[in-house]
């Protein structure tokens, strides 16, 4: 288990469409491991491998990405001293995902990406759709989703496609915001 350098635009290889898993085996595994120790010290919510220089069709997601080892926090913000039990992880795996009958609804979302560091904004996608994978044996699998796992599988497949949340907006916006962080970058 690892944690890996997750690449940041303007990295040409997050621009590769990403190969379908053939083979399900321990090396797998490894690199699924090794994904979610990335995704969790991000810390972020969703991480595609070519997030970090593995061209294969593997997603990981966990909406609940704190740390259940963490102590209680201690917390009095509403005049009430209690402490916040932390969220248990709820880890997902998937392997070679196709997305099934989008929603003609939109929801919007406010979108980041571990590889567009610290920039933020509205996108619109389906609001549900169903999700056919594999998992890490191989078995298909097939799941209706919605709400922010339904936005948050959208963003992941977009980099097996080598397209970035960045990509759905205009390109004033899109130049405005790599602007930012190149700015953001010289700061640092
Ligand atoms: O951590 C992440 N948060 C997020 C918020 C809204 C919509 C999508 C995401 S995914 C992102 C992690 C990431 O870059 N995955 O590719
Ligand atoms: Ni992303």
């Amino acid at each position: 288990m690892a944690i890996r350098p997750i690449l940041e635009v303007p990295d040409p290889r997050l621009k590769i469409v990403s190969e379908p898993v053939t083979v399900f085996d321990d090396a797998l595994r490894t690199l699924v491991a090794d994904m979610f120790d990335t995704m969790y010290d991000a810390p972020g919510i969703g991480l595609a491998a070519i997030q970090i220089g593995v061209p294969k069709r593997v997603l990981v997601i966990d909406l609940q990405p704190e740390d259940p080892d963490a102590e209680p926090v201690a917390c009095d913000h509403d005049g009430h001293h209690h402490h916040h039990q932390p969220t248990k992880r709820e880890p997902r795996v998937f392997v070679n995902p196709v997305i099934l009958d989008p929603a003609e609804e939109l929801a919007t979302y406010q979108e980041g990406c571990l590889s567009v560091p610290e920039i933020y904004a509205d996108v619109d996608r389906p609001a549900t759709c169903r999700v056919r994978y594999q998992d890490l044996d191989g078995t298909v699998h097939e799941e209706q989703l919605d709400g922010l796992m339904a936005t948050c599988i959208q963003h992941e497949m977009d980099h097996l496609e080598g397209i970035l949340f960045i990509d759905h907006l205009s390109r004033l916006k899109r130049q405005m915001a790599l602007k930012k962080l190149q700015k953001l970058r010289q700061a640092a």
